[in-house]
């Protein structure tokens, strides 16, 4: 069954959460921490430090892109998988996931961001979190916008927002991965960021309340040692043979983000599509592992002496 990584309070789980609640996916749900240390997934991922990840036995799935376009597939709703948008939808869908993302998390208020943080980790964890992201901020090669920057991008997106949810959802009358990607930094701002959405933006509204509704389905909480126990008692499923020509396969390799939270995985890169890379870990723990990231949004690197 399909295993998701997340916390609570991150936007990007919430994507994923609601997304297998639309598809109708049975998952299984195992709590990471907040930040890194992530012992139930570092061993499986290698060093990926984002959320949310998700997993298929001995596949692991690094970023929410890779993950939609499984839960496209075990769901067999083509419009969930990002590639599958026409151009304006995946550009669009890129800058809610980037400077939307990032302007919804940095114009929090921070008197409501510490207490958020101490409703949900508690006093100590709260101190780490916050230097922990301060040094997520500080290395990322993205150009963060301040506090009053971020504000003002959010609310020039949500009235630009509501002039486009002119049918049922955004790229037409059916849910698509771009509607996903819209809703978490709405759901971020409200729900943690406790902050309403303007009550003039009453399409926006609407849409959001239709978004809500498919839930986060049929969940079972699981603990470290089921999906370890997945990931060894499982091998990672059979490769195509049009996912094995590109010239570095065979090679060792870093994948890396290219944007923020750069911490790469290292292993051997067995598969490639237009859309993905695969690399292979051997582990003495679970045997062989195969870690998926997207192209889009990540750099591969031959590592020396590979
Ligand atoms: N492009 C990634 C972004 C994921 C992301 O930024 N996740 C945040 C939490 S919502 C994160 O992992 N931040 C750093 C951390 O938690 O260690 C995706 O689509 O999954």
């Amino acid at each position: 069954m399909f295993i998701l990584h997340h916390y609570g309070m991150s936007p990007f789980s919430e994507k994923i959460r609601l997304m297998l609640g639309y598809a109708g996916v049975p998952w299984q749900s195992l709590a990471s921490p907040e930040m890194p240390p992530r012992p139930n997934i570092d061993p499986l991922s290698g060093g990926y430090r984002r959320i949310p990840i998700g997993q298929l036995g001995a596949d692991i799935f690094c970023d929410s892109r890779v993950i939609s376009a499984e839960i496209a597939r075990l769901s067999g709703k083509p419009s969930l998988d990002p590639a599958n948008g026409s151009d304006w939808v995946q550009e669009y869908a890129a800058r809610l996931e980037g400077e939307v993302f990032w302007a919804a998390v940095l114009s929090m208020s921070p008197g409501i961001a510490i207490r958020q943080l101490l409703r949900n980790v508690g006093i100590w964890k709260t101190l780490r979190f916050i230097k922990d992201r301060a040094g997520v901020s500080r290395n990322a090669r993205v150009k963060l916008p301040s506090a009053q920057q971020a504000r003002a991008i959010f609310t020039a997106h949500l009235e630009d927002l509501e002039q486009r949810v002119v049918s049922d959802f955004l790229a037409g009358d059916l849910p698509s991965h771009l509607d996903f990607a819209a809703y978490h930094p709405l759901w971020f701002q409200q729900v943690v960021g406790e902050t309403p959405l303007p009550a003039d933006l009453r399409l926006l509204a609407r849409w959001y309340r239709r978004m809500s509704a498919f839930g986060h389905g049929q969940d079972v909480p699981i603990t470290r040692r089921d999906a370890f126990a997945a990931a060894r008692d499982n091998a990672p499923r059979p490769l195509a043979a049009s996912h094995t020509q590109d010239a570095l396969i065979g090679s060792a390799v870093t994948v890396s983000p290219a944007d923020y939270a750069l911490d790469g995985v290292q292993g051997t890169l067995v598969g490639s599509s237009a859309e993905r890379w695969i690399v292979a870990r051997e582990t003495p723990e679970f045997g062989l592992l195969h870690v998926h990231f997207p192209r889009a949004g990540f750099e591969v690197r031959a590592t020396a002496g590979g």
